[in-house]
C-alpha cells in the first residue's frame, strides 16, 4: 500500500485570522510547482479555530491545494457547554481533520487517554479525520522505555474505532517538543512502528498498511528527510517550523 505522506502544519495559538491570509498566500506561492501539487505529498495547515472560516474561503477561493484541520474538538455535538466547538461545526467549515491529544492539552487541560477516545468519536462521528498525539515524556522513556507509553494511549484511543475508520497517528516524544532537542530518526522508527502494531492488532492489517503515522518535535527543513526516510515514519506534525514560510515550504519540498 503506498501511503501518501503527509507534512502537517501545527499553528498552535500563532497568526490571527488577518495574519492568517497573508500567511496562506505567501506559503502557496513559494510551494507553486512543489510535490504537493501532484498529490504526491499532501500539506496540511492547523489554524486557530477563529481563523479557520477564513482559510477555508481562501483555500477555496484560490484553488490552494492545502488541507485544513482543527487543533481540538468537543466530546460533544452541541449544548450548553461554554466555550467549547464542536465537530459537527468543523466539518461545516471543510475541516478534514482534528488534533486530538496533543501533548500540550493533555498537560495544560488535564486530558486523559479516556477524554481522547471519546474526542477521537467525536471526530470520527462527524467525518473528520483524527490526527491522534501520543507519546513519552523524559521521566516515563527512563522508567518503562521508549514504546510503553506512547503503545498504551494508543490502544485506549483506539478501543471503539472501527476498522475501516481513516485515521492519523502521530509520536510526540514530549521531551522533543519546542525543546530543540529533537528525536533521532531510530528512535522515531522504533515508536513508529510499534504504534502501527498497535494500530494492527486493534483495526487489523489492512488498517496498519494504510493509516499514516507521523514524527512530530522540533521538525525542521535540516532534519525531515531523515525522519522520512524510515519505513514507518510517514510524514510530520510541525509546529514551531510551520509559522516560518521558507522553513515550513522547505520541509515541504524534502528530498529523501
Ligand atoms: C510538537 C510540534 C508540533 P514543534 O508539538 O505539534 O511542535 O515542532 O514546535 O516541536
Amino acid at each position: 500500500v503506498e501511503r501518501t505522506p503527509l507534512i502537517a502544519g501545527n499553528w498552535k495559538m500563532n497568526l490571527d485570522h488577518l495574519q492568517a491570509v497573508a500567511f496562506v498566500q505567501k506559503l502557496h506561492w513559494t510551494l507553486k510547482d512543489a510535490k504537493h501539487e501532484d498529490g504526491s505529498v499532501e500539506v496540511a495547515v492547523f489554524p486557530p479555530f477563529t481563523d479557520i472560516r477564513t482559510v477555508q474561503t481562501l483555500l477555496d477561493a484560490d484553488k490552494i491545494p492545502f488541507s485544513l484541520g482543527a487543533q481540538d474538538l468537543s466530546t460533544q455535538d452541541s449544548g450548553a457547554y461554554t466555550g467549547e466547538i464542536s465537530g459537527a461545526f468543523l466539518s461545516k467549515l471543510d475541516c478534514g481533520y482534528v488534533i486530538i491529544g496533543h501533548s500540550e492539552r493533555r498537560q495544560y487541560h488535564g486530558e486523559t487517554d479516556e477524554i481522547v477516545a471519546a474526542k477521537v468519536q467525536a471526530a470520527l462521528k462527524h467525518g473528520l479525520t483524527p490526527v491522534i498525539c501520543v507519546g513519552e515524556t523524559l521521566e516515563q522513556r527512563e522508567e518503562s522505555g521508549p514504546t510503553a507509553v506512547s503503545v498504551a494511549q494508543l490502544e485506549v484511543a483506539l478501543a471503539s474505532v472501527p476498522a475501516d475508520a481513516e485515521i492519523v497517528v502521530a509520536y510526540e516524544p514530549v521531551w522533543a517538543i519546542g525543546t530543540g532537542q529533537v528525536a533521532s530518526p531510530e528512535q522515531a522508527q522504533e515508536v513508529c512502528a510499534a504504534l502501527r502494531e498497535v494500530i494492527a492488532s486493534k483495526l487489523g492489517d489492512e488498517a496498519a498498511a494504510r493509516t499514516r503515522v507521523l514524527y512530530g518535535g522540533s521538525v525542521k527543513a535540516a532534519n525531515i528527510a531523515s525522519f522520512m526516510r524510515e519505513p514507518d515514519v510517514d510524514g510530520a506534525l510541525v509546529g514551531g517550523a510551520s509559522l516560518v514560510v521558507d522553513e515550513f515550504a522547505a520541509i515541504v519540498r524534502y528530498q529523501k
